[in-house]
């Protein structure tokens, strides 16, 4: 138990967020190098050298350098086991993101320098804030002509109304980065200029008194730094680390993911002032992560990760205890049991078999197809039930069929597993087979990975005819659905558990139906 404790202690599990582009794929694969999982970068979009990031491990990412999926990796820095979560940046993906965010108990949120607070970044911050975790801010791209570095703090702060304390101070930006200031150690990082970002940057640390200063820094830029640090300190927040642990205040970071400057002094303090694995809410009230029994929640389905496995791996945050080798759990949603043999956990861009794994960790577990997203696994209270994780709702819809009629079983065997990560939701009309089944997705991008990846990992060509509706709703009780008086523009369908569900193109065609069909209940959520 001693021993479990201290692993557990020492496991930090973040997810980087931020508005598209800012730069967390490219931090990640920067954490990762300066944790030794791997040995030189692959500048996310460099593809004339083809390479790419480990966490863009699709197809259709590694083409379009965007992330359309979160990707999880494990790496060993300092004494600490790190998980870090990559999310994707495109709203379209925001469902993804937000259960990946269900996993993590710390956010390091990623600004451009250049842009300071975007919307996606806003909308993804008050999640964490409604959660109370711990949010770290790394500004990015300092190597890049951005904004003044007060005018984005004071961005960070009047935009996400929290407070802020700037652990580290940039100097110069730009060609001009040459380093940042430490704050609360008072004492400078210089950087080494021969590095490209695909080793680690090389630094030097100085006193603000130093001499050697001088020769690297311009008087100008010496002047600035002087004068900064004393407006630091006098008009912003104090360091606390009790408020950045309450997610009231964020420290913030200066830093360039692309030439590496920032980046390990970031890991580093990061480290210092994070979080080990947070406590989770469940049917039984809270569940702390030194409880003595292995609990867990599924918050990720994702199939063909490789193609020299074609398999499914629904992925695990471990909320308390420790797994061992072959432990047998119960599958609390299934009522059965399982034994977890040889989950994997993935270090850079190889899957290892885990022999042990503790509270915090995220870990791949093989799947027939037996779990879902929000599932719990337990290893003694057969009844726990974590927090469920609540589905976005469809706003685009499609009839989609394959072009090949040849092709169906692959088709429907595609369009089954893609449902069940929770990429797209899938309707038909009732009677009418899978001949025309319909499409539900929260942002139009997905119906891309969808045809990509039917294509790409099933084979299948398939045709899309985007429909009108922009709402969905389930009928609740048994309410005979035939006798239904429907709006023109409105239709009846069925989910994938055979529950009706009315397709609407407008708030107006939801009203009239209400109206129309007295006592017709309808409810955002299948029930
Ligand atoms: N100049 C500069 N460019 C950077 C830096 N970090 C990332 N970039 C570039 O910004 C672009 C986007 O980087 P990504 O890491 O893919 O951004 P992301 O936040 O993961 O994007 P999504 O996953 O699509 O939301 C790429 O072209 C990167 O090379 C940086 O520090 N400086
Ligand atoms: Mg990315």
């Amino acid at each position: 138990m001693m021993n479990t404790k201290k692993e557990i202690n020492r496991r930090r599990t973040f997810a980087i967020i931020s508005h598209p582009d800012a730069g967390k794929t490219t931090l990640t694969e920067k954490l990762l190098l300066y944790g030794g999982a791997i040995r030189e970068a692959g500048s996310v979009k460099s593809r004339r050298a083809n390479k790419h990031a480990v966490s863009d491990w699709m197809e259709i990412e590694k083409k379009r350098g965007i992330s359309v999926t979160s990707s999880v990796l494990a790496f060993e820095y300092d004494g600490f086991h790190i998980n870090i979560l990559d999310t994707p940046g495109h709203e379209d993906f925001s469902e993804d993101t937000y259960r990946t965010l269900m996993a993590a108990d710390v956010a390091v949120m990623v600004i451009d320098s250049a842009k300071g607070v975007e919307a996606q970044t806003k909308k993804l911050f008050q999640v964490c804030k409604m959660r109370h975790i711990p949010i770290f801010t790394f500004i990015n791209k300092m190597d890049a002509a951005g904004r003044d570095a007060f005018d984005l703090v004071d961005d960070i702060e009047t935009v996400l109304n929290i407070k802020s304390f700037p652990l580290f101070w940039p100097i110069g930006s730009g060609k001009d980065f040459k380093g940042i200031y430490n704050r609360l150690e008072k004492n400078i990082l210089l950087f080494d200029e021969s590095n490209h970002g695909m080793n680690q940057a090389l630094m030097t640390k100085v006193n603000l008194e130093d001499e050697q200063l001088k020769d690297v820094l311009s008087e100008e830029l010496y002047e600035k730094l002087r004068e900064d640090i004393e407006l630091l300190d006098m008009a912003g927040d104090d360091f606390s680390h009790e408020e950045i642990l309450k997610g009231d205040l964020t420290p913030i970071f200066f830093g360039s993911a692309l030439t590496n400057f920032g980046v390990e002094p970031f890991l580093k303090t990061f480290l210092e002032y994070t979080v080990s694995p947070l406590a989770r809410n469940s049917n039984a009230g809270v569940i702390e992560p030194t409880a003595d029994s292995f609990t867990g929640f599924i918050f990720k389905i994702q199939a063909n990760m490789n193609k020299f496995h074609r398999d499914r791996i629904a992925f695990l945050r471990i909320c308390s205890g420790q797994y061992t080798k072959n432990m047998s759990v119960t599958h609390v949603n299934e009522n059965r049991e399982v034994r977890l043999a040889q989950p994997t956990q993935f270090m850079a861009d190889e899957r290892v078999i885990v022999e042990k794994a503790y509270a915090g960790d995220i870990i791949g577990l093989h799947d027939v197809g037996t779990y879902n997203i929000g599932d719990t696994l337990s290893e003694k209270d057969k009844t726990l039930l974590f927090d469920p994780i609540p589905r976005f709702s469809p706003e685009h819809f499609a009839k989609i069929q394959t072009v090949n009629a040849m092709k169906r079983k692959q088709f429907i065997k595609g369009i089954e597993q893609l449902s069940k990560e929770g990429t797209i939701q899938v309707f038909k009309r009732p009677f009418a087979g899978m001949e025309e089944l319909i499409i539900g997705v929260v942002g139009i991008l997905q119906f891309d990975v969808l045809t990509y990846r039917l294509n790409n990992e099933y084979n299948v060509e398939v045709s899309m005819n985007k429909q009108p509706y922009r709402f969905v709703k389930w009928i609740k009780g048994d309410y005979n659905i035939e006798e239904i008086n429907l709006t023109m523009d409105t239709i009846i369908a069925v989910d994938k558990d055979e529950n009706p569900v009315l397709l609407f193109s407008n708030e107006w065609s939801i009203k009239m139906i209400q109206d129309r069909n007295k006592g017709l209940e309808l409810s955002d959520v299948s029930i």
